[in-house]
């Protein structure tokens, strides 16, 4: 089989996960008496996500992308009743199939992977909760989190509306109390304990509560003490909050920011950097499968004579489970959350200066923090 080479990596998935997912039913018959027709179909859909995450891993030779998905699936399918046997047997099928194919690097790639997955289904995959007391507004995130779950939207908004009152600054009600309690939204969902409506209700008021807080610091005038930002999701990227609320955190420190979100087009994206005269694009992908979308983006970004001086910075999860992965899909620099980012942003702005034109650096913009509403 020729399934692992670079040009087939992605075409032959479908066909591979039918051919494994039947052979699974052959000899585990039990699980059509468990989850008839249906699972079957849900198992093989599986499969094909398992055989990107794969691909994606071997690809970007990140063996790291590969084994977090499998403690991911190991808690998720155990709330369908699906056991380390059945993970360990579909990666088993697979990785024989792979054996049996014609010898290369990559192949033998996929294969080390594949092992180290299986190693995986073996150890445990509790996530433990994303808020604890012991954080910085610990309290104050369950407590925005538990309205959220009773549908409660006004208690949510009088919750940030004190910590605003009281002080508290926005930058911290972000990363505190906002990102803690979607991930631990994304927790919830994952081992069932809230439905995909629950996790959307929570997204869409956090998402409001955010606006709200526009109110308080965005339209008045502030020194433009920072650079030229655009910020996108790679390809069919989703998840836009993260890339907002780094988008914002620029912003409050005296970036003039572009935010193009979710689904950015890549002619549309290169338009608006050359556009804008942007020092820094920001690219997020949460996806591990969107990982090689954005190798090719920033490759078509470079590729682009005008954009030669701006810098190109990458993050979101699977950044943040490789932390060299980002050199890998030929970015400049990376961080793992908006607050850290503003501090690459700086060193990256600084090394621009330097590998610029002496006399371009007199009139280059010197990058710092200090805005009230940030810091
Ligand atoms: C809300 C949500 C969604 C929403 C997104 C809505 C929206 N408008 O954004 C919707 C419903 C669309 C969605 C869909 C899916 N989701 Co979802 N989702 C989430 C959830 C619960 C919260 C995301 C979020 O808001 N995080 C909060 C932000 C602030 O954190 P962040 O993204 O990590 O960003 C920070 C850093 O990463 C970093 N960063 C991010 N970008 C960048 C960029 C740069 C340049 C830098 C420097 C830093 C940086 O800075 C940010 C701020 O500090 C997460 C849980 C989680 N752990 O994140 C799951 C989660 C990401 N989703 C998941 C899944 C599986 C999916 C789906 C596949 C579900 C499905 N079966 O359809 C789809 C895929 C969609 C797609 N093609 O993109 C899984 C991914 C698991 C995995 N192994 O990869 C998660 C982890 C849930 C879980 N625990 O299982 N999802």
């Amino acid at each position: 089989m020729t399934l692992w080479t670079e040009e087939t990596l992605f075409a032959g998935i479908e066909q591979l996960a039918l051919e494994v997912t039947e052979e699974q039913y052959k000899i585990q018959p039990d699980l059509m008496d468990r989850y008839g027709r249906p699972g079957f179909e849900k198992s093989r859909r599986d499969t094909v996500y398992t055989l990107n995450y794969l691909a994606e891993g071997v690809m970007m030779d990140s063996p790291s992308l590969f084994v977090h998905y499998i403690g991911w699936l190991k808690q998720l399918l155990a709330g369908y009743g699906l056991t380390d046997i059945d993970i360990r047997m579909k990666l088993e099928l697979i990785l024989g199939r792979v054996r049996a194919g014609k010898r290369n690097e990559q192949v033998e790639r996929t294969i080390r992977i594949l092992e180290m997955g299986i190693l995986r289904t073996e150890q445990p995959a509790e996530v433990p909760s994303f808020i604890s007391e012991d954080h910085h507004l610990g309290r104050e995130s369950r407590s925005y989190l538990d309205a959220l779950l009773r549908n409660d939207r006004l208690g949510a908004y009088a919750l940030v509306d004190s910590l605003f009152e009281r002080g508290e600054i926005i930058r911290n009600i972000y990363r505190y109390v906002f990102q803690s309690s979607q991930y631990e939204v994304g927790r919830l969902w994952q081992t069932q304990q809230i439905s995909v409506a629950d996790e959307h209700y929570c997204t869409a008021v956090t998402q409001s509560a955010m606006s709200r807080l526009y109110t308080q610091w965005i339209g008045g005038e502030r020194p433009k003490t920072g650079g030229v930002l655009v910020s996108a999701c790679v390809g069919g990227e989703l998840h836009e909050i993260g890339l907002r609320m780094l988008t914002d955190v620029f912003e409050m420190e005296g970036w003039d920011t572009h935010y193009l979100g979710a689904n950015a087009d890549e002619e549309k994206l290169a338009e608006m950097v050359v556009r804008r005269g942007a020092d820094l694009v920001a690219l997020s992908a949460t996806m591990t499968f969107h990982v090689h979308l954005m190798k090719k983006l920033i490759g078509h970004l470079r590729a682009d004579k005008r954009l030669e001086n701006v810098k190109i910075m990458v993050g979101g999860l699977p950044f943040n489970l490789d932390p060299s992965l980002w050199s890998r899909v030929g970015a400049d620099g990376y961080a793992p959350d908006a607050e850290s980012a503003l501090h690459e942003a700086e060193r990256m702005m600084r090394e621009r200066i330097r590998e610029s034109r002496p006399e371009e650096t007199g009139r280059r913009l010197e990058v710092r923090g200090g805005h009230q509403f940030g810091s």
